[in-house]
């Protein structure tokens, strides 16, 4: 049964960000709750957690949002430390390589996925994604450069054959780094899931020169979890009112825009999806945001957010 502890997680099946939560989740073997939710705009069931952040996946615990995988992974593991994805010894190695198959890889992705999907697209996505970005989304365009992808899109899983291959001679060589799967494992699965997916055609002819890649594919697919129960977003809310935010004394630690706790501010991406969600600075580190939210539905809210990523500036 859903309760104020219980891990809810705001997202949609084909979402490969989510992915890499439901893959974490499933390497701690956590028991969590699934809440669907539309794939392009409006969110009406999402919004009032979140503040006006829409991006996919969402995070939440009881009264507490977290926004971006980079701030739920960390906080799964620091709130499910067992057993541990964030390897020791590989301290902050998983933010550097999320960087990439977030950035690079990912952009990569999307114009093979799309320019192959074509006319399948439906309008209303096109036009969210359009609204999103600020740019044209063209599947036509993305069609016309998918040779030069595909090529830029293998190179890259090349990379990861090369590291398995190279990880054989330390002892390795089953997984990213190291003798177990963990976070930098979790990243990197993303970009051949979410191939997969779309165009697994593709996916099979790139794995013919990347054997190892293949099979460690394979076996990262085989961790198995918990079936999530599937909860509906007014339930979400319905949590979210009868919990209080987690206790936590208001800090900010040498904030070089020298905020303070208390302090009224906006939060947004800083790429796409730039919506500013406003409320007051609970606590402001080098790595986190968190800021204090009144919902009418909602309620009390802590909303987390990493801040690579995430551009914050004063309101008032
Ligand atoms: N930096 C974000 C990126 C998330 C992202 O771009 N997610 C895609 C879906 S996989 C998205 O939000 N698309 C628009 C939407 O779902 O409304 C993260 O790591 O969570």
């Amino acid at each position: 049964m859903a309760g104020q502890q219980s891990i809810i997680l705001h997202h949609y099946d084909r979402s490969p960000y989510s992915e890499k939560i439901r893959l974490a989740l499933r390497m701690k073997n956590l028991g969590w709750c699934s809440v669907d939710i539309p794939n392009i705009m409006p969110k009406p069931l999402l919004m009032p957690l979140t503040g006006g952040y829409r991006k996919t996946p969402v995070m939440q615990i009881g009264a507490d949002i977290y926004c971006d995988t980079a701030m739920i992974l960390r906080v799964l593991e620091e709130r499910f430390p067992m057993p541990q994805i964030e390897l020791p010894g590989h301290e902050g190695l998983s933010s550097m390589i999320g960087s990439w198959t977030d950035g690079k890889w990912f952009q990569t992705s999307v114009g093979i996925i799309f320019g192959a999907l074509g006319d399948h697209v439906p309008e209303e996505f096109k036009k969210d994604r359009e609204e999103m970005s600020g740019r044209p989304f063209d599947t036509k365009a993305m069609a016309a450069l998918a040779p030069m992808l595909r090529d830029q899109w293998r190179a890259q899983l090349h990379w990861i054959e090369e590291r398995l291959e190279g990880g054989q001679g330390a002892g390795g060589g089953q997984w990213i780094i190291g003798m177990k799967p963990g976070l930098v494992d979790v990243h990197v699965f993303m970009n051949p899931w979410f191939m997969e997916q779309n165009v697994p055609d593709f996916l099979e002819t790139c794995f013919k020169t990347a054997p190892r890649a293949k099979d460690w594919y394979e076996r990262m697919k085989e961790i198995e979890g918990q079936t999530p129960e599937t909860i509906t977003g007014e339930q979400a809310i319905e949590i979210a009112c009868n919990a209080a935010p987690r206790l936590k004394a208001a800090k900010t630690e040498g904030e070089l825009q020298e905020f303070v706790p208390g302090e009224h501010v906006a939060v947004a991406p800083d790429d796409y999806g730039r919506d500013w969600v406003e409320g007051e600075i609970v606590i402001a580190t080098p790595e986190r945001i968190i800021l204090h939210r009144h919902d009418e539905q909602a309620e009390t809210i802590n909303i987390h957010f990493p801040r690579t990523g995430f551009m914050v500036r004063r309101v008032g």
